[in-house]
């Protein structure tokens, strides 16, 4: 009897648990965060980086919205010309071909094009970056807020402000501004672009809003003001 109530106790608090920690994300949401068979740490932790290409698992109108049913990117990378392969060697399929049967155009950091000139502040070597931005895209991203307060969002970028935002939990909560034209999608510097508040901690959607005029490859949110209790 005792046991019996022990279990539904701990099965009850299990359940609580449960619609605490997803409490945030709106309700039929059918995104799930992204997982490969390298990447496997779940959703992206805030305060932290949160890796553009990493938007979640779901497809088009659901995870994302790219106005091309191809990744450019990749499949740039398929194909050879007379000055050379955009399949740079040794960097690795894994990377050259991301989400390759996805929507969102998807690149990477490369010799020939991103370090073969000064960046004010050079991206990581094949960092994987958002390209072929056009106007209305958008890419969804199942977060794991562990502080809730406000943030900081700094960002590293190539070319010049594209007017994105950034919706929590389907509000707009946030717009973007890359304070710096960089004159090439492919010189990079880095900036803060942004303030935002993260009301509750737990799960919670983010979008990414964006339009033409940029690479971007990552936000970083800092946390400047904690939430009170
Ligand atoms: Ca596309
Ligand atoms: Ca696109």
């Amino acid at each position: 009897m005792i046991q019996s109530i022990i279990y539904k106790v701990v099965f009850l608090f299990f359940l609580g648990w449960a619609f605490q920690v997803n409490a945030q994300v709106p309700k039929g949401y059918m995104g799930k965060p992204f997982k490969d068979k390298y990447y496997k740490k779940g959703a992206q932790q805030i305060p932290g980086r949160l890796e553009l290409a990493y938007y979640d698992l779901g497809g088009e109108g659901v995870a994302y919205h790219d106005v091309t049913p191809e990744n450019e990117g990749s499949k740039l990378n398929h194909e050879v010309h007379d000055y050379g392969s955009h399949w740079r060697p040794g960097i690795p399929e894994y990377i050259a071909f991301f989400r390759e049967n996805e929507g969102v155009d998807i690149s990477y950091t490369k010799d020939w094009a991103d370090f073969n000139h000064p960046n004010k502040v050079d991206p990581m070597v094949n960092q994987l970056y958002i390209g072929w931005e056009s106007d209305g895209e958008w890419t969804n991203y199942t977060i794991q807020v562990n502080k809730a307060g406000k943030y900081r969002i700094i960002t590293v970028y190539g070319n010049q402000d594209n007017h994105s935002e950034l919706w929590l939990n389907e509000a707009k909560a946030c717009s973007l501004l890359l304070p710096e034209n960089t004159g090439n999608w492919h010189n990079w510097t880095q900036a803060t672009v942004g303030e935002i508040v993260f009301p509750k901690a737990g799960k919670n959607l983010l979008t990414l809003k964006y339009n033409k005029g940029t690479n971007l490859a990552y936000l970083d949110f800092l946390l400047i003001e904690p939430a009170k209790d």
